[in-house]
């Protein structure tokens, strides 16, 4: 008997189905950024990043324009399992002739055609996008949808509208709606003198971007967040700003799993959100005593977040998407082994028995509970997870591929 069919049959005893845990994985996108191959540098001027977030590492081998990101991205997603959306920031625009004459205010679909053709060649299954409010020069005092000056706030408002639209044709052409996720750096180091002001004119360009768009193939998501570097007094949109926002303005949250207090989880904010709304949007990232993006590993709390996903019966309500970009290591390893570990708890939390957990709840036999719990943490999950490559032609082997890569193509950058 195979490993796997041993396996199979484990799980049966508790009643849980492996065929069905495995279907169901298979057709759950992730969301994959494109700035972990750059460092989030992107194509359209900046030469490092700002806004209270920082790559950290100086590892060899960065994306340098379209063409070498490209050809990352590609690797990397050769060893990613499971359907694969491609995740992408305004500040990867394909500009050719128009760099230096068109600003992130009047950006087009046509910047982004190439990323289209590129999405289809490879078995991309969509694409989303992000506005870029941060590394460029109309970031005033570090500002921008909230900035008490007009023609700045104009010029990012602009850009919001740009993105809106931008994204209307990039779902159309993909046929799969596209997730246009609103996250701005805008806060003060110190105590500020006036935080209602900002929230003010951030709601008010918010209402201005939002004015018209294509519900049909875009979705609005908008992501808070409690401090960045050189933010650490005050963030204009907070939790509580964007979450009521979004509920008045029938839009979605995002939630970061590096954005809130450190004793705050995230795998508990989904349930309260899927109480409200019908879709909830995740930045599945790693905090390690900061925000600091580390590569997202098979730890308690992205398990934690997937049994919610899964239990709720909310895989087509929540969309998963991958936050993380790690300078230190090599990028295309950092990339693979970021989205396998959100595969690998997805696969953990599709191996539970849900309904008798909850049963054990509800007659409030809590030992019995937690021993189940710590029964499924020794299962034969590899043994399902090893299936589940296999039938998408990979292995767990694949770290030579990334380092012959790194000898081929990324050491000769
Ligand atoms: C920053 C936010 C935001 C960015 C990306 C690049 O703290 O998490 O989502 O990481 O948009
Ligand atoms: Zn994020």
């Amino acid at each position: 008997m195979s490993r796997y069919d041993e396996a199979k049959q484990m799980y049966a005893a508790y009643g849980v189905d492996t065929e069905a845990a495995l279907n169901t994985l298979k057709n759950i996108p992730i969301s994959v950024h494109c700035w972990q191959g750059d460092d989030v540098i992107g194509f359209d001027g900046a030469d490092s990043l700002s806004g209270g977030i920082q790559t950290t590492g100086n590892y060899p081998g960065r994306a340098v324009g379209p063409e070498q990101l490209m050809a990352d991205i590609k690797k990397a997603f050769s060893l990613m399992p499971g359907p694969k959306k491609l995740n992408l920031h305004a500040c990867y625009a394909i500009l050719g002739e128009d760099k230096g004459k068109v600003d992130r205010d009047a950006y087009t679909y046509k910047h982004f055609e190439p990323w289209v053709k590129f999405a289809k060649e490879n078995g991309i299954v969509g694409i989303d996008f992000n506005p870029t409010f941060f590394a460029h020069p109309m970031m005033k005092d570090g500002l921008s949808l909230s900035s008490p000056d007009e023609e700045v706030r104009t010029f990012w408002v602009n850009h919001g509208k740009a993105s809106l639209r931008i994204a209307a044709e990039l779902g159309r052409a993909m046929g799969t709606k596209c997730l246009v996720n609103i996250w701005i750096p805008d806060g003060f180091k110190d105590i500020p003198a006036d935080r209602l002001g900002p929230r003010a004119r951030l709601k008010k360009s918010l209402d201005e971007i939002l004015a018209d768009y294509d519900r049909e193939w875009v979705i609005v998501a908008v992501e808070s967040k409690v401090f960045g570097i050189g933010v650490e007094s005050y963030t204009v949109g907070s939790n509580e700003f964007y979450q009521n926002y979004a509920a008045k303005s029938n839009i979605c949250c995002l939630l970061d799993t590096g954005h809130y207090h450190p004793t705050e989880v995230v795998s508990d904010k989904v349930p309260a959100l899927l109480a409200f709304y019908d879709q909830v949007a995740l930045h599945v990232s790693r905090p390690v005593r900061w925000d600091s993006d580390h590569v997202v590993v098979l730890d308690d709390e992205v398990k934690e977040i997937c049994k919610e996903i899964v239990r709720n019966d909310a895989v087509d309500k929540v969309m998963i998407a991958l936050d993380y970009f790690d300078a230190s290591i090599n990028r295309i390893g950092a990339w693979v082994t970021g989205e396998r570990s959100v595969e690998k708890a997805l696969l953990y939390a599709l191996l539970l028995p849900h309904e008798d957990l909850k049963a054990l709840q509800n007659s409030a036999n809590y030992g019995k509970l937690m021993h189940i719990n710590e029964l499924f943490k020794t299962m034969p999950l590899g043994d399902v997870w090893n299936e589940y490559l296999s039938r998408q032609g990979l292995t767990d082997d694949w770290y030579a591929e990334a380092e012959a890569y790194e000898a081929e193509v990324l050491s000769k950058r």
